[in-house]
């Protein structure tokens, strides 16, 4: 007897590597792109909740990441490379915030967000765009709403996201000769642990984890003509002007 055959994804036979993806929008934007049929490496720090990710689909795979390290971003994309092969949809998510008034902000604050959210985009981003260019592929940055806006008691994090969406127009520019296409991701505020560290249930005001990750999965599995520029959106309980 013949077994049927499975429908085939939209993400079938597509390497994807996923930044920040231990926990909120990451790890749920692992799901999603595994579900499309995806075969994705997933990079955080916290190797126990990357394992636990891991155990829930056979195509989904751990490896150790810390983006802010040089030596840690290369062995990781050795391994990629080595264990899976070249990358056809990257995922630059990984991200703190630290909030305060600028008296109130540290030089350690402002290099900690800085190595984190701007070096090491910088750091990941450039560990792949040879296969992004070989494969015609998608790279996707989780930037904020905050990217081009701003507010008191925000100047570090969001000069953080302010040069992450620099980054994504001039990585655009560079590579849309290779049919490579850039997307940078705006959402508003997202129930998730960022910031304090403290898991926060969904609820009316922010979006969810998954609003996010189905964003990122609309946007890199659209024909290859469409390219989605930014992905700005909010949760209807975020004031509009905010
Ligand atoms: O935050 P959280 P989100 N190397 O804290 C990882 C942006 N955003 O999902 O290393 C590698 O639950 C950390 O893993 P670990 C935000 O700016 C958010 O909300 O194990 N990974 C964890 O998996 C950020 O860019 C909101 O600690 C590192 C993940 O990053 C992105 O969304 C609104 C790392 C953070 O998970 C995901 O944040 C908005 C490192 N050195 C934009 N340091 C929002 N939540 O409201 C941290 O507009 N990670």
């Amino acid at each position: 007897m013949t077994r049927p055959t499975p429908p085939a994804r939209p993400l079938d036979g597509r390497l994807a590597v996923v930044t920040g993806a231990s926990r909120g929008i990451g790890r749920a934007t692992v799901r999603s792109l595994a579900e499309l049929g995806a075969h994705v490496v997933a990079g955080a720090r916290a190797e126990d909740e990357l394992a636990a990710l891991a155990a829930e689909h056979a195509n989904v795979h751990a490896l150790p990441l810390d983006v802010a390290d040089a030596d840690s971003v290369r062995t990781f994309a050795d391994a990629v490379h080595r264990d899976h092969g070249p990358v056809d949809v990257l995922v630059a998510n990984a991200g703190i915030g630290v909030f305060g008034p600028i008296e109130a902000t540290t030089l350690e604050d402002w290099d900690r967000v800085f190595d984190v959210n701007v070096r090491g985009t910088f750091l990941v981003v450039q560990a792949f765009l040879a296969d992004l260019r070989a494969r015609r592929g998608h790279a996707v940055l989780v930037t904020s709403d905050v990217s081009a806006r701003t507010f008191a008691g925000g100047a570090l994090y969001t000069a953080s996201k302010h040069a992450q969406r620099a980054f994504a127009r001039a990585l655009q520019m560079e590579v849309e000769e290779d049919g490579v296409r850039v997307t940078e991701v705006r959402p508003g505020v997202v129930a998730t642990a960022f910031g304090d560290g403290t898991e926060r249930p969904a609820e009316y005001g922010a979006l969810e984890s998954d609003d996010v990750a189905e964003a990122i999965a609309f946007a890199v599995t659209r024909p290859a003509r469409v390219r989605l520029d930014e992905l700005h959106f909010h949760p209807m309980g975020q004031k509009a002007e905010y």
